[in-house]
């Protein structure tokens, strides 16, 4: 079987020629031909071994193959979804980015994700609608406020875009905003933070997928992976700190594969538990709805972290709206009417002009909660079994740097210093990253 550095040693193959480029005639005359359009991935058989099999089709899983490809010229692998791709969190997130976190370590990482989100349509060639809209958290008290001149701090000392503003220059950027100081909750000031905005998640996760297929890697969908194989470890069935993993048996068989890596959200303990992996995370639902699109009136992101919500406007026009965790563990992905009352209550209560305005729908994706609110990302006690997990609200933004730095630290063996400081040793040392005051709402 290959060793994880004879893959590094050896993985060198000719990279595919990349998807087709259409000029804009191009595309009009192909949309008009009435000839079919290639698949944007392969439908391939599943083979007995990888060099890396990668658990979850989201875009952590997609990016980290994409870039073990497409940096390090590792492409026997495997990404497997239970599901289809982007039918997790991937799916189910309010598309929001930024870089305004609280921490050092955490400003640092999702400011990376972000340049990788900005030069996206260009790297992957898809239109992945990139939107930098600028991003607004309101301060609807003294606490909140000192909070957000803290953050503005923090991100200023790394060169991140962001500052504190009055009331005033929040009615400016978003008229709909109630500014009058009257309400329940006032609006004392914001962090704004003009880099940060929207971006299309599906195309994000079909542009990776797409630009891994490319470079042979291969996506397979509906398949389950049932436990992971592991030997020499302290545990039972050779699990658990001290072995190594062999391999993972899914729903269409046995794989065998000297790196297995969990990218999965809603599951992540549950698939860690499997390799003898435990980890601190409780799983919790994050409830979002979309109201009917409307002439666009708010030009960028607003997040009341008091009333529990964030709001954007879309394109095409309709209001996507997210809330706080369900405060209680669940694995339910369904809407519940609680979620919508307490939810049209925090949003009137901010722009009272949006009264008649309809919901479309609701939804909500599963998020994996850690003490410090920051992820787990990197090796484990199982050689070969690597982490990329504990994503909470925030998984989406971090998608790209994630993929990234997943992708170096498998290729090199070592932890990237980006990811360093959210390593599960931290758990075990106190070394917390507490990004709770940074979370986009209340938890
Ligand atoms: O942290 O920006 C955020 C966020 C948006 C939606 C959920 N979390």
């Amino acid at each position: 079987m290959a060793t994880p550095s004879s893959i590094v040693a050896g993985a060198r193959r000719k990279l595919g020629a990349g998807p087709p480029r259409y000029s804009a005639a191009g595309l009009v005359r192909k949309g008009l031909s009435g000839d079919s359009w290639p698949r944007v991935w392969r439908d391939v058989e599943l083979k007995s071994s990888y060099d890396v099999v990668i658990i979850g089709g989201g875009v952590h899983g997609l990016a980290t193959a994409y870039y073990l490809a497409t940096n390090h010229g590792i492409t026997d692998v495997a990404v497997l979804d239970k599901a289809y791709l982007g039918s997790g969190g991937s799916g189910r997130n309010t598309a929001i980015v930024r870089s305004n976190y609280l921490t050092p370590e955490g400003v640092a990482f999702y400011d990376r994700s972000l340049t990788l989100y900005n030069t996206m349509a260009t790297d992957l060639n898809l239109n992945v609608m990139f939107s930098e809209r600028g991003h607004m958290t309101l301060a609807h008290t003294d606490g909140a406020l000192r909070t957000m001149n803290w953050r503005a701090e923090v991100n200023k000392l790394q060169g991140i875009d962001s500052s504190v503003i009055d009331p005033t220059e929040v009615g400016k950027l978003a008229p709909s905003l109630d500014v009058s100081g009257d309400s329940r909750y006032p609006i004392l000031g914001a962090l704004y933070h003009p880099p940060g905005g929207t971006i299309r998640h599906d195309a994000v996760v079909w542009g990776y997928a797409r630009g891994a297929d490319h470079r042979g890697v291969e996506m397979h969908q509906k398949t389950e992976v049932l436990d992971i194989l592991c030997e020499g470890g302290s545990g039972p069935d050779g699990k658990g700190p001290g072995g190594r993993v062999t391999g993972v048996r899914t729903s269409r068989g046995d794989i065998s594969a000297p790196i297995v890596v969990n990218c999965t959200a809603g599951w992540a303990s549950l698939i860690s538990d499997m390799a003898g992996v435990k980890l601190p995370i409780h799983t919790r639902p994050l409830q979002a709805a979309v109201t009917e699109p409307v002439k666009v009136f708010l030009p960028t992101v607003v997040v009341s972290g008091s009333l529990h919500v964030y709001v954007s406007q879309t394109d095409r026009g309709e209001l996507v709206f997210g809330a706080s965790v369900d405060p209680f563990n669940n694995y339910n992905v369904g809407g519940s009417l609680e979620f919508t009352e307490e939810l049209a209550g925090h949003v009137l209560e901010l722009m009272p002009g949006i009264s008649k305005m309809r919901l479309l729908r609701q939804w909500a994706g599963l998020c994996d909660m850690t003490p410090d609110y920051s992820p787990v990302m990197g090796d484990t006690d199982v050689d070969g079994f690597y982490v990329d997990v504990g994503w909470g609200t925030y998984g989406f933004k971090a998608g790209p740097v994630s993929g990234e730095a997943m992708a170096e630290a498998i290729a090199t063996r070592a932890m990237p210093k980006i990811i360093a400081p959210f390593h599960i040793s931290r758990f075990a040392t106190g070394e917390l990253v507490g990004e709770k005051g940074a979370a986009a709402v209340g938890h």
